[in-house]
């Protein structure tokens, strides 16, 4: 089976930057390998296999310690990869499922046992097709015993339709890919200034300072278009932010990251050392991990 798109660099270059011992990747996918773990019939794209092992080998090479590992459209909601590889980190990794609206609690109390801690909803329309919001929030609903979060992933055009069913939402929410931006609309854009009154008026949403090399178009290594967004997020809401590679980088067509690229990002848009500490540790550990 053909990928779709670029196979991640199977060796990344040494960053310069050293993570702090206990630093966290919030936000990587596991997929397949497809032989084990078929991906979804339906899916929009087909990626390159990733397997955990690669993945943990990443982390290890990266000077990273724990991952959280985020179930990606192409496996539908068929978890079995993401639950294999949290089974096979033990406590170094936690992960984000994607389910269908009429699962059962025990199996929702299976995913937990294996390090779930949160459910994705995703409202990018080129990924997947549209699910009733009564149905989103039933679910929403359902996962709240466990003390879950939703984590969502949207462009930030859409925002502005997304957030009464966003203030329905009854637990933790995180918001994929700093909400998106279009970075060549500049920062004082009103559709990212709606997203930083959205994160300044409910304490309970949090971002993922991940997604640079996605949204830039100066490209890589400096990605220096995306970066004032991220430093701009990762300054007002110091204890809301997760950092992560998004590693395998589905759907990179432009061009495949280097994530040791990635790593040196993080002293720029997290400029002191306590805040790299908020980034990567203290508040990954409190939402996946406490
Ligand atoms: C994208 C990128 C992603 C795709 C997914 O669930 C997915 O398929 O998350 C990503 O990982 O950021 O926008 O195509």
């Amino acid at each position: 089976m053909d990928a779709d798109y670029l196979r991640f660099l199977p060796e990344p270059s040494r960053p310069g930057f050293v993570p702090p011992p206990g630093a966290v990747d919030a936000h990587c996918h596991v997929f397949g390998p497809a032989e084990r773990f078929p991906f979804a019939p339906g899916r929009r794209y087909t990626p390159c296999d990733a397997a955990r092992d690669e993945l943990f080998a990443l982390r290890d090479f990266l000077g990273l310690s724990r991952n959280v590992i985020v179930q990606a459209t192409c496996h539908g909601t068929d978890n079995r990869a993401l639950v294999d590889a949290l089974v096979a980190a033990g406590d170094r990794a936690r992960g984000v499922a994607v389910v269908d609206p009429d699962i059962g609690d025990a199996e929702l109390d299976g995913l937990h046992a294996a390090g779930v801690r949160g459910v994705r909803f995703n409202f990018v329309r080129r990924l997947c097709g549209a699910v009733p919001s009564d149905a989103l929030l039933g679910i929403a609903g359902r996962i709240e015993r466990l003390g879950w979060h939703v984590e969502v992933y949207f462009e930030a055009a859409d925002l502005i339709d997304l957030i009464p069913f966003l203030m329905r939402i009854p637990t933790p929410v995180v918001v994929d890919h700093m909400g998106r931006p279009d970075v060549a609309k500049g920062i004082d854009h009103p559709d990212f200034r709606r997203f930083l009154t959205l994160m300044a008026e409910t304490d309970r949403t949090w971002v993922k300072i991940s997604g640079s090399e996605r949204l830039s178009a100066e490209g890589p290594p400096a990605y220096a278009d995306a970066v004032p967004f991220a430093r701009r997020l990762v300054e007002r809401f110091p204890d809301r932010v997760l950092w992560g590679t998004d590693w395998p980088h589905p759907n990179m067509i432009s061009h495949m990251p280097d994530d040791g690229h990635l790593l040196d990002l993080i002293p720029r848009v997290a400029t002191d050392r306590d805040g790299r500490a908020a980034l990567l540790i203290d508040n990954p550990m409190r939402l996946y991990w406490s």
